[in-house]
């Protein structure tokens, strides 16, 4: 992509509307706008950066076999009637009237349409188990919205829905939704704590929130400090129910709650171990059992011809609050720092003389190899002084940065900056080439 051709609005001022980092940063790149209190508008950069976090949501997903779907956000007040929700929801959830006066709502979570959904194709034992998931927007009328993207109105939200046929089965696809959500936050960079946690307006008895920790979060969070060391999934068989339950047995044997989950004993036989801080919930998984499948009447035919009500999880993940959430973790004064696997483009192309015949042929040679060669590339073209191009290209955060000038040209050499750590190397067209596609 060439910058001249784009469309980037990025700001030299931080906003004032913006109390947090993330906030100030989104806006100044020119990831988003506000067009209301707590509805985003995401330009090309952010639309991006979404993307790409969708897209390693969705690959865990389907790893751990859930299957996509795609769930309308207006939905008939009579659906959520069935479970009870509907007057329970209270003023988060936004009421819509059509022109035939029938009551509609926009989807705030999907618990009762999965559910008719899913009876709707489901007749027998034979179809269970089963997780559907969709990435879709949600709105909340939350009292506060703030924080840019981390607490938004309009949000969107990866939500899965499992049923199975009894207790050992909703277990095994709990902890298959936890080992992916472990998984997901990993391939973006984060940290994110598994913590036990409240249910709230979803219900059930056993939920956990994953949380990022950030001073900036809204989350108060007490944890063992072994949680401050990553934890690998690699050689684990999601497909084996006892190997699962054992590896998050061992997680849960370090205490990690949020505030409304404190265990007062296991914080004191922590002792010193014992942290305290603020997080930002990426995700929160839960078990609720028959709650909605049997307010709502479904049931499956069972292997003895019995009916069963199936047991159901829900399993959520904030793909918008991550964008905000990954910025809080990775960002320095001069910008934002994206972790390799969001970043919206992998390399800025820096021409310091747009104006200089040699720097502009060498930058479109540079340009051309690389997309042939699969690297995306947002190429700087335009007629500004490097100071400028320098500083749009740390606050946008790319890796990596080639910086093309007329001088390090005359003798065949560019240099790479990684945006990370801020290091700087000379070499040659060729070696840039090859380190970049490698
Ligand atoms: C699980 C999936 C649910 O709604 N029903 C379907 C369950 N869970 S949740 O915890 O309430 O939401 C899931 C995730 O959505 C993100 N989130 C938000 N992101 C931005 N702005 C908001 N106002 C907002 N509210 C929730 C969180 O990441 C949460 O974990």
């Amino acid at each position: 992509m060439r910058l001249s051709r784009y469309f980037l609005p990025v700001l030299k001022e931080t906003p004032g509307e913006a109390q947090v980092i993330s906030h100030q940063l989104m806006l100044r790149a020119g990831m988003v706008r506000q067009t209301a209190a707590g509805i985003y508008a995401w330009l090309p950069l952010g639309k991006r950066v979404l993307a790409r976090i969708e897209q390693i949501v969705r690959e865990e997903q389907d790893r751990a076999c859930a299957i996509e779907v795609l769930m309308p956000t207006i939905q008939s007040a009579e659906l959520w009637r069935q479970s009870g929700r509907y007057e329970a929801y209270g003023p988060e959830m936004l009421r819509i009237k059509d022109r035939q006066d029938r009551e509609m709502l926009f989807s705030p979570t999907a618990e009762e349409l999965f559910t008719v959904i899913f009876q709707n194709g489901a007749k027998s034992y034979r179809d269970l188990p089963r997780n559907l998931y969709q990435i879709q927007w949600k709105f909340r009328d939350e009292v506060r919205p703030r924080f840019g993207v981390l607490r938004g109105r309009e949000f969107l939200m990866k939500d899965a829905y499992s049923f199975d046929l009894d207790m050992a089965g909703a277990r095994h696809s709990y902890n298959r939704m936890f080992i992916a959500y472990m998984r997901t936050f990993a391939r973006m960079g984060l940290d994110a704590i598994p913590m036990q946690a409240d249910t709230g307006p979803i219900g059930g008895d056993l939920s956990h929130e994953f949380i990022v920790l950030a001073p900036t979060g809204e989350s108060d969070v007490f944890y063992h400090e072994n949680w401050l060391h990553p934890r690998d999934t690699d050689g684990i068989d999601a497909d084996d129910p006892a190997a699962l339950e054992d590896f998050i047995a061992g997680l849960n044997q370090d205490y990690a709650a949020t505030d409304e989950k404190r265990d007062l004993d296991a914080e004191a036989a922590a002792g010193p171990a014992l942290r305290q801080s603020k997080g930002i919930e990426v995700g929160q998984v839960f078990y609720f059992g028959d709650k909605y499948t049997k307010a709502m009447g479904v049931s499956v035919q069972g292997p003895d011809g019995a009916p069963v009500t199936p047991l159901m999880g829900s399993y959520g993940i904030g793909v918008s609050r991550l964008v905000g959430a990954i910025i809080e973790a990775s960002h320095d004064t001069a910008g934002i720092i994206w972790p390799d696997a969001v970043a919206p483009f992998k390399v800025a192309l820096i021409n310091l003389r747009a104006d200089d015949a040699a720097c502009s042929a060498a930058c479109e040679g540079l340009y051309a190899e690389l997309s042939a060669a699969g690297v995306e590339v947002l190429y700087d073209d335009r007629d500004e002084r490097g100071g400028a191009k320098f500083a749009t290209a740390d606050l946008i955060g790319l890796p990596w940065q080639l910086v093309v000038g007329p001088k390090g040209i005359a003798q065949g050499v560019v240099e790479l900056k990684r945006r990370r750590t801020g290091e700087k190397q000379e070499m040659t067209v060729e070696a840039a080439l090859a380190r970049l596609t490698a």
